[in-house]
């Protein structure tokens, strides 16, 4: 192998240390936006009482996964409307809970149904990541 052979030999090298750097450093980044996703577990504490709710606007980011404790003084049905379209059943005296995962952004209505009426009474907010 000549002058030239090694040269070749040498940028061949050079080209596959770069490969696996730019490799890896793509794998981490995804790696860890992907275990960032999944860390982001939010509980958030609501309260019904007299027909309002407290508090009533819940902000989360989203792709976090949002458990909602509920607590309520009347039977009613809680309901997030939009893309969610999420309905808790409530009990006065237990905490109702729902799990959900926050994958759609935006402003969602949500809503009070009591018996055969249905009252605006606040907001999920999904912030865009
Ligand atoms: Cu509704």
């Amino acid at each position: 192998m000549g002058v030239r052979g090694n040269w070749i030999y040498f940028a061949v090298i050079i080209v596959v240390i770069g490969v696996i750097i730019i490799g890896l450093y793509v794998f981490r980044s995804y790696y860890s936006s992907s275990i960032q996703a999944g860390e982001e577990n939010i509980d958030v504490s609501i309260r019904i009482q007299g027909k309002k709710m407290f508090p009533d606007t819940l902000r989360v980011t989203q792709g976090s996964n949002v458990t909602l404790k509920i607590t309520s003084d009347v039977e009613a049905v809680l309901h997030i409307h939009g893309a969610y379209n999420i309905e808790i059943s409530l009990t006065p005296s237990r905490i109702s809970n729902a799990t959900f995962k926050a994958i759609y952004p935006g402003r969602h209505i949500i809503a009070l149904h009591i018996d055969h009426d249905e009252l605006e009474v606040g907001a999920l907010e999904v912030i865009p990541r």
